[in-house]
Formats: C-alpha cells, sequence, structure tokens
C-alpha cells in the first residue's frame, strides 16, 4: 500500500509500516495561532560584556507607538524585539508617505534568536549547513499600500527591516506588523510555585519546549525543524510534567517505528515530514537505542500499555542490532567504526566506554518495558545482559587507582563516560557512583561536556546518585547562565567560556530555541522538588521518574 499525503505518494520503499504511519498521521495535531506585535524598537550595539559582544538597548529616536508615522527612505534600518522567542509567521502592512510610489520598495528582513544574527553580516558564509537555513529575506512590492505576509515559517526574537530602495520621490512607512504565532502545544498543566532562578529556569523550559511542538517535537523551530530520536526523548519528559501531550509523543514513536530502515529494522536519527514522512539519512547509534527507553517513559506517563505492546517488537529490535556490536568474548562494546556515535558534539571525546553505558541503560530501561508489559522471563534475562556488561565495565574500563572509567588506547577521561557509567548502573552503589563526580571535578584533563544535551545527562546522573544539590547547582549555573545573557528559549549549544562556538562552522546558524535544552523543567518539577509535587502532576498514578535506576 502506499502511503498518501496532501496529494503525495511516499514510494512504498520509504515505508516500513504503513500501519504505524497511517496511525501517526491519524495524530497530526492541530495547530494555534496568535497574532503578537512588537514590543520596542531596540538598537543593538558592540559591548564586550554582553553575549556574544551584542548589547540591546531601546531605540532613542523610533517610538514604537508611532512606528507608522516614520517614514523610511533608501539606507534607512529599524530593529524591531517581539519581546521573546516566537514561531510563526510576518504580515505586515505598508503605506506609502505619497499618493503612489513611482518606483517598487525593496525591503530586506533579516530574523535573529539572538542579536548577533542580525547584526552580523550573513555573507559570506563559513558554515557547513546551508546558507538557506540562514533567516533572510529580501521582498519586493510594486503597489503601495499593500499587506504582506511572508510564506516561510521563522523563529526569532529580532527582526531587523532595511529599506534597500526607492526612488528618491517616496518613502515608505510600516502602518501595522503582526507575527502570527503559531504552536501545537495547548495549556502548560504542571505549573508548580517555584521562586528566582528557578522560576526563570522553569518557565524558559517550557517555552523552549512549546515552540519546538509543532506537527512533531522538532529539535529546533529555527534548524533543523525536524523530529530526531535524541530529542524527542527528552522533550517527552518536559512534555510530561507540562503540556501533557501523550498523543504528539505517540505520532513521533510511530512515525520512528513506521520509517525503520527496510534493510535491517533501525530506526532512523531524524525524520522528515513533508510532504510525507520519510526517514532520513542520518543513523545514530546511541539515538537508536533509546527508542526503547522512550517507549518506556511514554507508557510510565501516558499509562498507554498498548502502543507499548505494539512497538515493542521495535524496541527489542533495536537493542538487538546495538548489543551486536559487543564482544562476546570481552562483553563490552567493539567500535565498529562505521557508524554515528553522538553523545556530545565535542571533536576530541572518545565515545567507545560512554557508548558501551548507553547499552547497558538501554538494556535495562527495556527490561523494566518487557517487565511492565508483563513478560518477567525476558526482562530478567535483559536484566542479566545488563548485569553482565556492567560487571564488565568494571572489571575492563575502571582504572584501579582513580576508580573513573575510561575510554580508548589512550584511556580518555570524560564526563560523558562517567555519566552514563552512573546512569548505567554500573557502579556498585550510589556512593561510588558519586564518587565519580569528586574525581572529576579533580581531574583537570577530564573531556568536559560541550552541550546541554550531555549538561542534561549530568543533571540526571547527580540526582540519580543523590546529589541534588550539585544538580540543581548545574542548572542554575549552566541554565542560569543562558537566562542571564537574555534567553527566553534555551539554546543547542552553549560553552559559557566559548560564546560562539558551532559544530557547524558558524554560531549564526547554531539553534537558539532548541530542543534538547529544554529539560530544567522536567527536573524542577520532579526530583528537584518533589515536596512541591501535587498529586496532578502524576498521570495514572505512576511517577514519570524514579530516583535510582539500577545503581546498587
Ligand atoms: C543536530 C541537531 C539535533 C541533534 C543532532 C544529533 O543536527 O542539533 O538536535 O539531535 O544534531
Amino acid at each position: 500500500m502506499d502511503e498518501k499525503r496532501n496529494g503525495v505518494i511516499a514510494p512504498q520503499w520509504l515505508v516500513n509500516c504503513p500501519r504505524w504511519i497511517s496511525e501517526a498521521e491519524s495524530l497530526v495535531p492541530k495547530l494555534h495561532y496568535e497574532e503578537i506585535h512588537p514590543t520596542s524598537a531596540v538598537s543593538i550595539t558592540p559591548d564586550v560584556t554582553a553575549f556574544q559582544g551584542w548589547a540591546v538597548s531601546d531605540a532613542t529616536d523610533i517610538d514604537l507607538a508611532n512606528l507608522s508615522n516614520v517614514a523610511m527612505g533608501k539606507g534607512d534600518s529599524v530593529t524591531l524585539d517581539f519581546a521573546e522567542h516566537r514561531v510563526g509567521y510576518l504580515r505586515l502592512k505598508l503605506e506609502c508617505d505619497q499618493w503612489y510610489n513611482d518606483s517598487p520598495v525593496r525591503l530586506r528582513l533579516v530574523f535573529g534568536e539572538v542579536p548577533a544574527e542580525v547584526v552580523e553580516p550573513f555573507d559570506p558564509y563559513p558554515g557547513r549547513l546551508s546558507r538557506a537555513w540562514l533567516q533572510d529575506v529580501q521582498i519586493d512590492i510594486d503597489e503601495l499600500p499593500a499587506e504582506v505576509r511572508l510564506p516561510r515559517r521563522y523563529a526569532f526574537r529580532f527582526l531587523r527591516i532595511d529599506v534597500v530602495a526607492t526612488s528618491l520621490d517616496f518613502r515608505v512607512t510600516i502602518a501595522d506588523i503582526a507575527c502570527e504565532t503559531v504552536t501545537s502545544a495547548g495549556p502548560d498543566l504542571g505549573k508548580i510555585p517555584l521562586d528566582g532562578i528557578d522560576q526563570e529556569l522553569d518557565r524558559v523550559s517550557v517555552h523552549t519546549l512549546r515552540q519546538c511542538m509543532q506537527t512533531v517535537f522538532e529539535d529546533g523551530p529555527k534548524r533543523d525543524r525536524r523530529l530526531w530520536i535524541g530529542d524527542l526523548r527528552l522533550q517527552a519528559l518536559a512534555n510530561y510534567v507540562s503540556f501533557k501531550d501523550y498523543d504528539l509523543v505517540k505520532r513521533c514513536l510511530l512515525l520512528h517505528a513506521g520509517l525503520a530502515r527496510r534493510e535491517d529494522g533501525v530506526v532512523p536519527a531524524c525524520i522528515y515530514e513533508r510532504p510525507v514522512p520519510v526517514i532520513g539519512h542520518n543513523f545514530i547509534l546511541d539515538y537508536a537505542a533509546m527508542f526503547g527507553p522512550t517507549l518506556l517513559d511514554y507508557a510510565n506517563a501516558s499509562g498507554d500499555k498498548a502502543l507499548a505492546r505494539d512497538l515493542l517488537p521495535v524496541a527489542l529490535h533495536q537493542l538487538d542490532y546495538c548489543l551486536d556490536f559487543v564482544d562476546p568474548k570481552t562483553g563490552l562494546f567493539r567500535d565498529p567504526g562505521d557508524q554515528w556515535l553522538f553523545l556530545d558534539w565535542h571533536p576530541e571525546l572518545h565515545k567507545t566506554a560512554g557508548l558501551h553505558a548507553i547499552l547497558v541503560y538501554s538494556t535495562r530501561r527495556t527490561g523494566e518495558l518487557l517487565r511492565l508489559l508483563g513478560d518477567e522471563e525476558q526482562a530478567s534475562r535483559l536484566e542479566l545482559t545488563a548485569d553482565r556488561m556492567a560487571a564488565a565495565a568494571r572489571e575492563n574500563l575502571r582504572d584501579r587507582d582513580t576508580g573513573l572509567y575510561v575510554s580508548g588506547p589512550d584511556r580518555q577521561v570524560s564526563w560523558a563516560t562517567q555519566v552514563w557509567m552512573v546512569l548505567a548502573g554500573v557502579p556498585r552503589d550510589s556512593k561510588e557512583a558519586a564518587a565519580l563526580f569528586d574525581t572529576l571535578d579533580k581531574t583537570v584533563e577530564a573531556v568536559r561536556p560541550a552541550g546541554p544535551y550531555l549538561w542534561h545527562h549530568v543533571v540526571d546522573a547527580l540526582y540519580t546518585c543523590g546529589r541534588d544539590v550539585q544538580a540543581l547547582g548545574v542548572l542554575r549555573t549552566y541554565w542560569g547562565a543562558m537566562v542571564k545573557h537574555g534567553a527566553t528559549t534555551f539554546w543547542e549549544v552553549f560553552k559559557p567560556e566559548e560564546e560562539r562556538l558551532s559544530p557547524y562552522g558558524s554560531h549564526l546558524v547554531n539553534s537558539y530555541c532548541h530542543a534538547w535544552s529544554c529539560t530544567p523543567t522536567y527536573f524542577l518539577r520532579t526530583i528537584g522538588n518533589a515536596d512541591k509535587m501535587s498529586e496532578s502532576n502524576w498521570d495514572s498514578g505512576s511517577p514519570v521518574r524514579v530516583r535510582v535506576r539500577g545503581v546498587g
């Protein structure tokens, strides 16, 4: 059977299981629109103390209330601030200060999630990813007055409008300007009382998630605007304590399952939704291993065991596929060299030991899924496999002097490896797990996390071994620093000491509203504030999170 959507037929070979795709397509969410106006006209000026060197202040020469009276001719420019991050479509009402315009007017619009994007030139563009991700557009309007609605969906807070060309005989005015914002997120159902920086962290997390919730959980509404498993897993956790949109998670799981690679059943790391859902060309081993844990989280949070049962074979298959890379003799993961291993963006990170730990984690959690579905026998078998792999790690990857886990022939020590060992329950107990962090702190050469995806797991691991104060400290300092830099959504890439860091060759193409960065709310509304949790935050009587998984 061919899959049809918007009149386009997806070739059958792209779809592994049409039933799951059809079910996913029946769950396309309703989008909610709202018209938002800018709140001020601003100046963006160099300032070494500000994030990426750009400070934002109110423009002294333009009063927003008076914008429709500001006549702009060739070379004039205005920068508008929409108060916080917005995702949507821009609508402009333009007028002329004369009875007619004797030439077309040409405008250039530049949208920025952060100030740098609207002031630093996009060209020549040094980035690896398409230049087209950068959000600028030139429009020509023949006749004024005119109403223009730009077809592209933008993600931005700041908008610079340059008048590139008019004749000398007229000037253009902006009679009205608005963003028609779009999201599939409904009301936030999980609020708990928080103060100070925690309240800010929670608000910014939820806003980040809201912006990424479209017809799938997008990784970033500016870039890549698609569904990645690693991002989905974290967004889903934040969603269970806020919007509680179980159907959107279900849709995303079904898309991944339905589009698994036909040759070997591996779920793609990412999926393209339009014109019809198709498999992306990226496969990440650690993301495939997260399919089972994501399904388990979903089943625990929603109580929907039917989907868990339906997709269980996919989860088991991912695990099977991944465990094939474990050497039966040593019980350790062996990097085949031809797979994308992610864990973090750090260019020097050695990933083998971390990957081993991720497979232990995934094995344990897939075992939990089996137990939830009543298959005790298989669950125990997986538990045994995980225990053996954990023992192999303690035996072969643990440095006897320091107690830290090492990766590769150079015995690299990294945060990534320790964190995943803790999450996988490799240390014998929470004390041993917590001690890893004390030693890490003293190990200057340890490779540190490069971005929020790994920082999330640092926080998770700290809570897992009972280091609540330290965990909250990371939330407040790392994510808190983004808030102090003016973030209204959390970023894809953030290294405090290297503000222009980018894995793509240009900080301008980084996403500044990014899925995997939205989890402070998940910690703050669960384990970080267990005393403030109300019954309503737990659905189907089953907590989204338990404190210690497999440690001990
Ligand atoms: C990037 C995106 C996405 C992430 C992958 C691995 O393209 O940032 O969020 O999951 O990399």
